[in-house]
């Protein structure tokens, strides 16, 4: 399953590796994905959508479903 999430705020390389890291530790997530220049983020695994979208906030950035 590939789940895709619109992030914004994200500036540069930190936001992705701080994106991508909160991502990888939500249950049942096996890669994400994150493009500072589409500003979105690949998921793919079982996880949760809602915990991904949560996951993102929680670091600082707006997220939505895509
Ligand atoms: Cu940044």
């Amino acid at each position: 399953m590939q789940t895709t999430i619109k992030v914004n705020g994200m500036s540069c390389g930190h936001c992705v590796a701080a994106v991508t890291k909160a991502l990888e530790n939500v249950p049942g997530v096996e890669t994400a994905q994150v493009s500072l220049e589409n500003g979105e983020a690949v998921v793919t695994g079982e996880a949760n959508s809602d915990e991904l979208v949560r996951a993102v906030k929680e670091e600082g950035y707006e997220a939505q479903l895509q």
